[in-house]
């Protein structure tokens, strides 16, 4: 069957762009139709995502629209919130904890505490004639090129689906075909649970709609959406335009009907009414019209162009990384079953390399250049009219997971539409941390949404005040990105435009925001650890409500030291970045407690979750780059934390192991680092390879793809650092294509202890490259390619 389906696909693709692709192990495939959503098959340009599940008798495609919320602008001001801030500083200055988390339920919060969800767009339906046995059937997601495919044979005519979503015609392309000609026949039809009509107008199906409020899940406080201006939500519209070769096309009520065709293209597309810049809807748009002036222009473009141009700039990004973990090749097994085999202690590298791939390519199918809004938790793929959490922004780790991959593994594009949302909600984000806090600057909570909710928010007015309004600086870990963004691509002008302007705005408000405390020291009060409880030494309770957390201090130091770096590189700001100087010398150090662990709590506090996924007291060590192996004692101690977390349980959810392999690589444990990559796919991973938390949410995918590539090259510490956790289970390999900052591309090839790199430089300078404990200055032009040795 395997090779039946290279033949096809070679001719699906043209036999050359496929030849020319061979590089590694790239597709998922299944010997089955999908028979719920989590065996389905992600398409995605960034905006439009389809989940194919390649049922012979009635496929479905479930749509999204990455735009398509309920809900409206809508923040909350909570009366008097400095006053009662500094009345809960002091209390907990003075040791009330008790005292201070009551105070700051009953005064800080304000309903409605949350907003509405991301709901699907709706679902296509192809409904074919299903008579005789069917044989032969597989269907296939090739990430290479962007393209599922489903065939079968049925009553002797070999049947072939071809489905891709293309970013350079902003559509969805299907293609109908037989072996045999006149042998199509489908009823094509749209669906929603809520606020859409379909209409049939000649040879096209019309669906138009608009979102109608619901009722929060139980469990929600309130019913916190509001309404958007005049009681409206977002419009959306969706068009779908048949072509077929023979046969006919007719109406039957709000379908399509296609009778004896050779051959059918269909072509979809869909817009809403939001507007990223206005971080609202923008009632001149006119979702239906937009759509149709994107088909407009395809009208007689022929199927073989338009694939042809998708996989031209699908491969223009995806190519640029390939990787060979070596290992036998499995891939005559359909991907579900390796999942399996691996699940009962199978050795199979080429389904790590695989999964590695497969979170570079959902992370160009859900953000890319032409979206407006970054991936949120399922990237934009949601099945469900109100999703888990909301399947939002999360800046507590999840969004920010979302980016690690994009610099790292050659996708830096995939960082625009994060940029696009981000720094307008920035902006919203100057209004709460005045109305609030009276503070320069800005600031964002933990949960933020398309419409730049910037104020505390949480499904519960308790949630509001411990997740939402003890971390308010959530926001300002996020903004890392946007420096990290400019150390993989120093660009002067993104830094003076863009990242330089949103850190300082964090920094302002983190210095407004600071407090002495009676041992002088500068922290954040109130802060957290997100989301996990201390047993308060007093009273035995678990609280979360405390001063200098090591999560917040480490947020506070990482970003003034982007800034003063940022500051200096443009020769501004001097007597501010003084000032940060002068702050960071006051702050609490990292402290190793008792047990030898990195303290989580500024006092030695015992966890209330010691197994918690959650382990924030470590972004020091990543994403950030503050304990690094230069710190012996603190290395010791972050290791020991890692296995503490572990040791009592940790890991457990999908984008907390992600973190866990990123954590091993930073400590240069290439052994543990893979251990916890086999435990994701084998603990946390879906059928179609999704990432489960449970349920799916894609963080576990990006932080799993980012930890691989951190296991074969790391360059947070000043230098290019090769192999840095390669462990024994890779013995031989090679990686192509990934990227160090300063501006580096690095391609590795590696057998028995020996490395072969090669550098090409984006900017001329000299790179410090370390191989084990050998450090080489290399110098290098501009563009410049240097092959290097090292080893025995
Ligand atoms: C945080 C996490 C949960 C989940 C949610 C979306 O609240 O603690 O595990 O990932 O975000």
């Amino acid at each position: 069957m395997r090779a039946i389906r290279r033949a096809v696909l070679a001719a699906v693709l043209g036999a050359a762009a496929y030849a020319a692709g061979a590089e590694g192990d790239h597709t998922l495939w299944y010997a089955q139709p999908a028979s719920e959503w989590n065996q389905a098959l992600p398409l995605g340009n960034g905006r439009l995502g389809a989940m194919v599940f390649g049922t012979v008798g009635k496929e479905r495609l479930a749509l999204n629209e990455e735009s398509l919320w309920a809900g409206a602008p809508l923040d909350v001001y909570p009366d008097d919130f400095r006053q009662h801030l500094d009345k809960v500083q002091q209390l907990i200055l003075d040791g009330q904890i008790d005292e201070a988390h009551k105070y700051g339920r009953a005064n800080m919060t304000q309903q409605p505490t949350s907003f509405r969800s991301y709901e699907p767009l709706g679902d296509l339906w192809m409904e074919f004639p299903n008579i005789g046995t069917v044989s032969d059937y597989w269907r296939d997601l090739d990430i290479q090129s962007g393209v599922a495919t489903v065939s079968y044979v049925q009553d002797g005519v070999c049947f072939t689906r071809e489905v891709f979503i293309s970013a350079v015609d902003d559509l969805m392309a299907i293609k109908l075909s037989a072996d045999k000609p006149g042998k199509i026949s489908a009823k094509i039809g749209m669906s929603r649970p809520k606020d859409m009509t379909v209409t049939v107008q000649g040879d096209r199906l019309m669906m138009d709609g608009q979102v109608v409020d619901v009722e929060p899940p139980e469990g929600y406080d309130d019913n916190p959406g509001g309404s958007g201006p005049g009681g409206e939500h977002m419009k959306f519209a969706g068009r779908l335009l048949a072509r077929t070769s023979g046969g006919t096309v007719s109406a039957d009520g709000d379908a399509l009907v296609i009778a004896d065709a050779d051959e059918v293209v269909l072509l979809f597309t869909a817009k809403t009414d939001y507007n990223v810049e206005k971080l609202n809807f923008d009632r001149s748009i006119d979702p239906g019209a937009a759509s149709d002036a994107i088909l407009a222009k395809v009208v007689s473009k022929p199927w073989k162009t338009l694939l042809a141009d998708h996989i031209a700039d699908h491969r223009a990004l995806f190519d640029r990384v390939s990787l060979d973990l070596g290992g036998h090749d499995a891939s005559a097994l359909p991907t579900d079953r390796r999942l399996q085999a691996l699940k009962k202690g199978g050795d199979d590298p080429a389904l790590l390399a695989l999964y590695f791939q497969y979170g570079r390519y959902l992370l160009m199918a859900s953000s890319r250049p032409t979206s407006q809004l970054p991936a949120n938790l399922q990237g934009i793929w949601s099945r469900k009219m109100w999703a888990a959490w909301e399947a939002d922004f999360h800046l507590n780790i999840n969004l920010q997971m979302n980016y690690w991959p994009a610099d790292l593994c050659n996708l830096s594009e995939t960082v625009d539409p994060l940029i696009k949302w981000f720094v307008p909600t920035t902006e919203k984000g100057r209004v709460a941390a005045q109305k609030l806090y009276g503070a320069d600057g800005w600031l964002i909570f933990l949960s933020t949404n398309p419409f730049g909710r910037t104020t505390p928010s949480g499904s519960t007015l308790d949630s509001q005040f411990d997740n939402g309004v003890l971390d308010p600086l959530c926001g300002a870990w996020m903004a890392m990105t946007l420096w990290r963004h400019y150390e993989f691509n120093p660009d002067r002008t993104f830094l003076a435009e863009t990242a330089y302007p949103v850190l300082k705005g964090a920094a302002e408000f983190l210095l407004d925001y600071l407090v002495e405390d009676a041992d002088g020291r500068l922290v954040v009060v109130p802060s957290t650890s997100p989301e996990n409880s201390y047993l308060h030494p007093g009273t035995g309770k678990a609280v979360r409500i405390t001063k200098g957390s090591t999560y917040s201090t480490a947020i506070v130091s990482a970003v003034f030291d982007a800034v003063i770096r940022g500051g200096e590189t443009l020769g501004i700001d001097a007597g501010f970045r003084r000032e940060l100087q002068q702050a960071m010398t006051r702050f609490p150090p990292v402290k190793i407690g008792a047990d030898g662990t990195i303290q989580e709590w500024v006092e030695d506090y015992r966890e209330a979750q010691p197994g918690h996924r959650h382990i924030s007291h470590l972004i020091g060590l990543h994403p950030f780059a503050l304990i690094t192996q230069e710190d012996k004692a603190l290395f010791e101690a972050a290791v020991k934390t890692v296995e503490r977390r572990l040791g009592s349980g940790g890991g457990h959810t999908g984008w907390s192991r992600a973190w866990v392999i990123n954590f091993y690589a930073r400590l240069l444990d290439g052994d543990a680092a893979h251990e916890h990559a086999v435990k994701l796919l084998q603990k946390s991973t879906l059928p179609n390879l999704f990432d489960n938390h449970p349920p799916f949410q894609i963080d576990g995918n990006f932080g799993g793809t980012a930890g691989m590539a951190e296991m074969l090259l790391q360059s947070h510490a000043g230098t290019v650092h090769l192999l840095p956790a390669l462990p024994e289970a890779w013995p031989n390999g090679a990686v192509r294509g990934l990227r160090a900052r300063g501006g580096l591309e690095v391609d590795l090839t590696w057998s028995d202890g020996k490395v072969t790199a090669g550098l090409t430089a984006d900017h001329a300078g000299t790179y410090r490259v370390r191989f084990r404990d050998r450090i080489l200055p290399v110098e290098l032009k501009a563009g410049e390619r240097r092959v290097l040795a090292f080893g025995e």
